[in-house]
């Protein structure tokens, strides 16, 4: 009866010492990560909108409910004959300051039938013409199921100055969007 009472216990700070180990990384990454502090830009389309995102040149971007990540709406985004003609937020500058890192989360869904690579692309401007850069590059989404994409980056005030950001991806192909956050670190 004692032995069966230490295997207990025993058993039980296994498991307490599992769980500290995991909130402590946990938490520790939620202090790294400040998101302690609301995010810099969330959208989660649930208002029926597109909350200040818009596609450029002959993509197109809706709101949708046949495809959701979380809620009851998602963008819809079907790119135009070049991958930049896709779901942009312009004015990123608005929301970003240089020389800070940042924690972009979002969630992709496709059904094309086959893996799919997205990128998260930042234009800038360097002084005298605009430039571009990547903040995710080449992110695999397989067909059929919503995948998260993250990654973190910090712009150099000495490139310049940033302008918008845009997701680009396989031309006249669909994609959803849903659930994007950009996070202080
Ligand atoms: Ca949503």
């Amino acid at each position: 009866m004692r032995k069966f009472f230490i295997l207990v216990l025993v058993v039980a700070s296994i498991f307490v010492s599992c769980d500290v180990n995991g909130t402590s990384s946990g938490a520790s990454t939620n202090n790294d990560s400040g998101s302690s502090s609301l995010p810099v830009l969330s959208s989660d389309f649930e208002d029926g909108t597109l909350q200040d995102w818009q596609a450029n040149g002959t993509g197109t971007a809706s709101v949708s409910t046949s495809q959701v990540h979380d809620g009851s709406y998602s963008a819809m985004v079907t790119i135009g004959a070049q991958s930049w003609e896709t779901l942009w937020y312009y004015g990123i500058d608005s929301k970003l300051s240089p020389d800070k890192s940042y924690h972009f989360v979002f969630w992709l869904y496709q059904e094309t039938g086959s893996d799919q690579n997205y990128n998260l692309s930042l234009k800038y401007n360097d002084g005298s013409s605009d430039q571009y850069d990547s903040i995710i590059y080449q992110q695999t989404v397989q067909s059929g199921v919503w995948t998260k994409v993250e990654g973190d980056y910090t712009f150099p005030s000495s490139k310049g100055t940033m302008k918008d950001i845009y997701i680009e991806g396989p031309t006249s192909e669909a994609f959803y969007l849903d659930d994007f956050s950009i996070l202080e670190n």
